[in-house]
């Protein structure tokens, strides 16, 4: 039987990795055996492309190359690495995948969204998640957070305030137009209560 692909999506900071780990952790216990990848990167390719996407040093790139060097990175993930595990029967968490397109390059940087779907779509094989969590923080909360962490901003952190407003939004845009298949959970509560909160719909959901 094919495994389940689940999303985790939302702004920077907002506990999607934290949570992956604790996800992988319960399912683990319930004899579910996981494999977890991260975007853009997760195939020796896209982490090469990560590197180039998230370097400072490209402040000049223009949104077609961006939108597509994205897209090449989850081409490869899902070729390599995303379908061969679901075939294998095991579920995918994946830590940002086409939603993050959607959000940062459609309603973040205002690209024309049925361009960015159109690529995805081609990028993907129309692959789409089962099961997607957003959670939703306000972007001075995820901000406040990476600087306690004391990461050094990428480029795309760089990016004014404005340009995370719209992300956060076209993100609650996007579960409410897909309702069967986004999840909203609220990650300004503690790191426990968010895992609660995503556990009890994945298994009711899963019916495991
Ligand atoms: N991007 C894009 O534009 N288009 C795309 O198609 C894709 C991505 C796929 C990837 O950066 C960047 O690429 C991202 C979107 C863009 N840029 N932005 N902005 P990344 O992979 O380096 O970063 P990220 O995906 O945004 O992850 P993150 O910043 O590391 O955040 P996170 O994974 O959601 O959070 P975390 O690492 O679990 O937690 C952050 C800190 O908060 C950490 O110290 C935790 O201990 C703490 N934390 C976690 N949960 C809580 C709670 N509940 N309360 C308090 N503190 C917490």
């Amino acid at each position: 039987m094919r495994g389940r692909f689940i999303t985790l999506e939302g702004p920077e900071g907002a506990g999607k990795t934290t949570q992956i780990q604790k996800i992988r952790e319960k399912l683990r216990e319930r004899g579910v055996s996981c494999t977890v990848v991260r975007e853009p990167g997760g195939t020796r390719i896209g982490d090469r492309v990560r590197e180039i996407l998230l370097s400072p040093e490209f402040s000049n790139m223009c949104q077609r190359t961006e939108i597509l060097l994205y897209a090449s990175s989850r081409a490869q993930l899902v070729e390599e690495v995303i379908r061969p595990a679901l075939e294998r029967g095991e579920w995918v968490l994946c830590d940002r995948y086409v939603d993050s397109s959607l959000a940062y390059q459609g309603y973040g940087a205002m690209w024309d969204l049925e361009e960015v779907k159109i690529v995805n779509r081609i990028a993907t094989g129309g692959l789409v998640p089962d099961r997607t969590y957003l959670l939703d923080i306000p972007v001075e909360t995820g901000r406040e957070r990476l600087r306690l962490r004391g990461k050094k901003k990428d480029r795309m952190e760089m990016k004014e305030k404005l340009f995370h407003e719209r992300v956060r939004q076209g993100y609650l845009t996007l579960a409410e137009r897909e309702p069967h298949r986004f999840r909203v959970v609220d990650g300004t509560k503690t790191p426990d209560e968010v895992h609660g909160a995503i556990m009890r719909d994945l298994f009711l959901w899963a019916g495991i």
